[in-house]
């Protein structure tokens, strides 16, 4: 009844940024992701019939908000799968929480994965992934390692919406090298951003149709394993996704000035040769692609960016894993 399990962030690629169905958590488009080998969430999961009520400690504190998310995810869990008992749950993060890193993707990836372990569920990736996804849409995609294809499905309870591999971590020699530009939380969730962006951007429909054929390039482009081009879309993906942000009522802008300095870095170093490209998620961090022969001129680079407090680097890595099991 007891189970710890490890994930790690992932980083889109090819964005998801909107829903089909807010209920079962179904995203409007799908996503291409890559499964980094850093930014761990480690989640110990403990189902217990002496517990009143759902135990959730963060980073060794009571959770807060965050929570409440876990707790509507266990509930979730106990309906679907007959289950009585409260759990405790303990997670820990070791990379800054909320701040656009993806702490939500690890989390209930890692969540997942040890409720099935601790309740010996026995579900098979695909129904794994679509649970994770429950919890947030991002997360189906950390249960798998290397580059992953988030499925929109056509379902209506999204039984076909979940995360496929495209290729093992390491079939593209890359880093993804993150320039942290803030460590606080974002002042807007994701959830919450999105549903501004459907329900006020002019430009979401434009978003919609753009990723769809962005999606096919991204596929092709990582069969072929050519950073060149994997690189070229993301950039202009997640650009595109921030564009579609700035034209909501009221505008979504998750940069901050260091966020636009790192990018005329980026920008500089592909002037001088460099093959360097960004993407930014809903927040100010920038993810830098480059090849892992010029990860160090990039995280030079961007070490002397003013604004940049710390630069992470990183690489494809393996999906989700179980640390420990007790039954
Ligand atoms: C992504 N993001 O594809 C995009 C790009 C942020 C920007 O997935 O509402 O936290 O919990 O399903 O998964 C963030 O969205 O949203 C996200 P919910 P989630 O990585």
């Amino acid at each position: 009844m007891k189970a710890t399990a490890r994930a790690t962030s992932n980083i889109a690629l090819i964005k998801y940024w909107g829903k089909r169905d807010i209920t079962f958590n179904l995203p409007a488009t799908g996503s291409i992701s890559v499964t980094l080998d850093g930014l761990a969430t480690t989640t110990t999961v403990e189902f217990d019939e002496g517990c009143e009520s759902d135990e959730i400690l963060l980073n060794g504190a009571p959770a807060g908000d965050a929570g409440a998310r876990v707790t509507k995810f266990l509930d979730l869990v106990r309906a679907k799968y007959g289950v009585s008992a409260h759990a405790r749950v303990e997670t820990h993060n070791d990379f800054p929480t909320g701040a656009g890193l993806a702490s939500s993707a690890s989390g209930f990836a890692a969540l997942a994965l040890a409720c099935n372990e601790a309740l010996s569920l026995g579900l098979p990736t695909p129904a794994l992934s679509a649970l994770a996804r429950r919890g947030s849409g991002s997360a189906a995609r950390s249960l798998l390692g290397g580059f992953a294809e988030m499925l929109p499905g056509t379902s209506p309870d999204g039984a076909d919406a979940y995360a496929v591999p495209l290729a093992d971590p390491g079939h593209v020699p890359m880093n993804m090298l993150i320039a942290v530009t803030s460590s606080g939380p974002k002042k807007v969730g994701s959830t919450e951003g999105m549903q501004r962006t459907e329900e006020t951007s002019p430009y979401h429909p434009a978003w919609v149709a753009a990723t769809t054929q962005d999606l096919d390039a991204m596929r092709r482009a990582i069969a072929d394993a050519v950073l060149e081009e994997i690189g070229t879309l993301a950039e202009s993906n997640c650009l595109r996704m921030h564009a579609s942000m700035l034209g909501a009522r009221p505008p979504l802008l998750y940069w901050n000035s260091a966020t636009v300095a790192a990018i005329h870095t980026v920008w500089g170093l592909r002037e001088r040769g460099i093959g360097a490209w960004f993407t930014i998620d809903a927040g100010p961090q920038v993810k830098v692609i480059c090849s892992p022969i010029d990860a160090k001129a990039v995280e030079s680079a961007l070490r002397n960016t003013p604004g940049v407090t710390d630069v992470i680097l990183t690489a494809p890595g393996a999906g989700a894993s179980i640390v420990e099991s007790v039954s």
